[in-house]
């Protein structure tokens, strides 16, 4: 029988074990968007993680949408970034980072020249994000033009070739949680009228569009998606369809060949029954490594490996806490409790400064 920590070969990774560190967003990046220097203690810190899923990262500096968010767009990114890769093999960790773009969920003051934000609309999300003048509403966007969507694509291709500079083992396309990819996604958001919007045929366009671009620059053995079919976060409302809309996007990745599909269940840090939505069906369509996130206990793990419903489980704040998460899980030994005022921005604290086992 399978267990959680037996090895699994993704595309063309291998990985020593079926936990994954999802990626978390910590805002500690140093001035000009480069990853911090504490972040190659934090990475390392957490290297026996089968896989490491570094945090959401912008493709550009337009991508950005929250203060203080590593990028991977330019020489200093990937050099710093680097530091950070080299740690982590050198643990013997595995590590792909997540490719962001944040599209309407940003606001004015972290936008190149104080520009409005894009998306597949010009509706304003109702949401806020963190500034340099704290919590504030997200900025109205405006529609990106049919002809600006190639720029969208090769930022993406770009990135993905970034990463492999910065020495990542592969990337995750973010296409979760309101972001600009499932602002094309769903029809609560897209209202356009161009090959982009309207059937699910043109709402899953940009995203194919993208897979296909990364794939083809890297290879599709080292490329992964995520994607949350029901989350309500981040002011995206209820797609009419989720379940057509979704298999219709997975089914036409088959063909690809993908690594991973990350599927987050439920609501994104919250209820797993947020609204119904048939995971297995879903996986039907897929090929690679199925891979499941949102507040697996350990048991519950254990379960999804040994049954066959997952490949690979992704824990997001249990491995903030606990740096040696693989370890605790293999010996079932008590977790650290996570400090919620430290999540977001500061130093160490909260950071690098969890407690291993001894
Ligand atoms: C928490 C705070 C800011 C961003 C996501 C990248 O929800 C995020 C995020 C999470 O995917």
């Amino acid at each position: 029988m399978t267990t959680l920590f037996d090895p699994i070969r993704i595309g063309d990774i291998d990985l020593a074990n079926r936990i994954v560190m999802a990626p978390l967003t910590r805002n500690r990046a140093a001035p000009g968007q480069i990853p911090a220097r504490l972040s190659i203690e934090y990475y390392r810190q957490r290297a026996s993680a089968g896989l490491i899923v570094a945090e959401a990262t912008q493709i550009s500096p337009a991508g950005q949408g929250y203060l203080d968010t590593p990028g991977i767009y330019n020489a200093a990114q990937i050099a710093a970034w680097r530091l950070v890769t080299d740690e982590v093999h050198a643990a013997g960790g595995r590590i792909v980072v997540q490719l962001w773009h944040v599209g309407r969920i940003s606001h004015v003051s972290l936008q190149p020249d104080g520009q409005a934000p894009v998306s597949s609309t010009a509706r304003r999300a109702d949401t806020k994000t963190f500034t340099r003048d704290g919590f504030v509403d997200v900025s109205t966007p405006r529609a990106l033009r049919t002809d600006e969507l190639p720029a969208i694509v090769a930022s993406y291709r770009d990135a993905a070739r970034n990463a492999i500079t910065a020495g990542f083992d592969g990337i995750e396309v973010h296409a979760a949680n309101g972001y600009l990819i499932e602002q094309f996604l769903r029809d609560s958001i897209n209202d356009r009228s161009d090959a982009y919007g309207g059937s699910i045929e043109n709402r899953t366009r940009l995203l194919l569009e993208v897979m296909q671009a990364v794939a083809g620059e890297i290879g599709a053995g080292r490329c992964g998606l995520r994607l949350s079919p029901v989350t309500p976060v981040n002011g995206a409302g209820p797609d009419s369809d989720p379940q057509a809309l979704y298999n219709y996007a997975v089914e036409q990745l088959a063909s690809l060949k993908l690594a991973f599909l990350h599927v987050i269940e439920g609501q994104t840090g919250g209820a797993r029954d947020c609204a119904p939505f048939d995971y297995a069906a879903l996986r039907s369509h897929f090929d690679g490594a199925w891979m499941v996130n949102n507040g697996y206990t350990r048991q519950m793990a254990l379960d999804a490996v040994a049954s066959g419903a997952a490949d690979l489980v992704a824990f997001g704040r249990p491995f903030i806490s606990n740096p040696d998460l693989v370890r605790r899980l293999r010996d079932n030994a008590p977790l650290n409790a996570l400090d919620a005022s430290t999540l977001y921005g500061g130093g160490a604290k909260g950071y690098t400064d969890y407690p291993s086992l001894g």
